[in-house]
């Protein structure tokens, strides 16, 4: 594998010297956050980025994410113009040396928490998600407060997107994703720029949105959709995790056999009990034995299947007194690459 670490840009408090001293890390996972959803990424701009990574003693192979426009999810008459530009990115990304792009296709929100700093019994913070809390909140009938999502969308825009996707249901969803890769992936090919769609973070509907990467079913039938060695996925063991209807040790070898994983988001999430049987999760340390998620199974269904690809540790918690933008702190996920690191020399050297 390559260990990779994700990096916000130059206003990340997190260095990229503080990365480069972390052992094993090739890499780091970035993107261009100040260009707006929808508009070319231009190469001087990309080059500059990857210039100043690689004057780091990095490298800028995988892009985090490119964000997929609403009008393309929504299918509407807005959405050639906006692939066209999806398309000249992936040739200029591809121009700079960039392996790989992680995107999704989740509607409006790509990733729901119920908290942001969540306080576990050893006095870190995490991120957590309680379905009576989310369970509360009805974007239509109330403002939609949403840890993390607040200043994105005004309460007008936010029910004006959420009325349009009233008829966008998840077999409408799945064809506007088909159209825009059936679009990109011809170029993908000339390119050498994987697609690796990040799976939906957690992996059912919200608000009445449709989401489709939940699962294998859905994995199986976007790949079957569009059959490309190119059209792949970001294996992320805490989104899909979140549901116990997915084996992940099955998945993590399944779609590895086939090279469909380019990206590994490597985090664990540890379940609770609640009093009503809803589900409350909290991101938890890394290693298997801290959360509810086999990290060492599904890095062995990974080598055993030839996976040599892109991880990342995903989210850490803020410990040591950190106070990093949730999940994204330096110190616990520079714990967790080192973890992944040792589990992964041991699979290998023991094989
Ligand atoms: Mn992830």
């Amino acid at each position: 594998m390559k260990m990779t670490f994700r990096w916000y840009g130059p206003t990340d408090p997190v260095s990229l010297e503080s990365i480069r001293q972390i052992p094993g890390i090739t890499g780091v996972v970035t993107a261009l956050y100040t260009i707006p959803v929808g508009e070319v990424w231009d190469l001087d701009s990309i080059l500059k980025l990857r210039d100043m990574v690689n004057a780091a003693g990095l490298e800028m192979e995988v892009i985090e994410s490119v964000p997929v426009h609403e009008e393309i999810k929504l299918g509407s008459d807005k959405r050639d113009a906006l692939i066209d530009n999806y398309i000249q990115t992936i040739r200029n990304l591809g121009k700079a040396g960039v392996k790989v792009i992680c995107y999704n296709f989740m509607p409006v929100f790509d990733w729901v928490r119920s908290e942001l700093k969540y306080k576990t019994a050893d006095g870190s913070n995490c991120l957590a998600y309680d379905q009576r809390t989310i369970d509360g909140l009805n974007p239509k009938k109330q403002t939609l407060s949403l840890p993390g999502w607040d200043e994105s969308y005004t309460k007008e825009e936010l029910d004006a997107l959420l009325a349009r996707y009233e008829s966008v249901d998840e077999n409408k969803l799945f064809d506007n994703m088909v159209y825009f890769l059936k679009k990109i992936i011809p170029v993908c090919e000339e390119c050498d720029v994987k697609m690796a769609v990040h799976p939906d973070d957690p992996p059912w509907s919200l608000f009445g949105l449709p989401r489709i990467i939940t699962g294998e079913a859905g994995i199986d039938k976007l790949f079957a959709a569009v059959d490309s060695k190119y059209n792949g996925i970001t294996l992320c063991t805490g989104s899909l995790g979140a549901s116990r209807d997915n084996d992940l040790v099955k998945m993590a070898g399944k779609y590895a056999a086939m090279d469909r994983v380019h990206f590994l988001h490597a985090r664990n999430i540890k379940f609770e009990k609640t009093d009503d049987g809803r589900l409350f999760f909290n991101e938890s340390p890394h290693p298997t034995e801290f959360g509810s998620l086999d990290i060492y199974g599904i890095l062995k269904a990974l080598a055993d299947n030839g996976f040599e690809g892109y991880t990342r540790p995903d989210h850490g918690r803020n410990i040591w007194g950190e106070d990093g933008k949730p999940g994204y702190g330096l110190y616990d996920r520079a714990l967790g690459a080192t973890y992944l690191y040792g589990v992964w020399e041991g699979i290998k050297k023991t094989k």
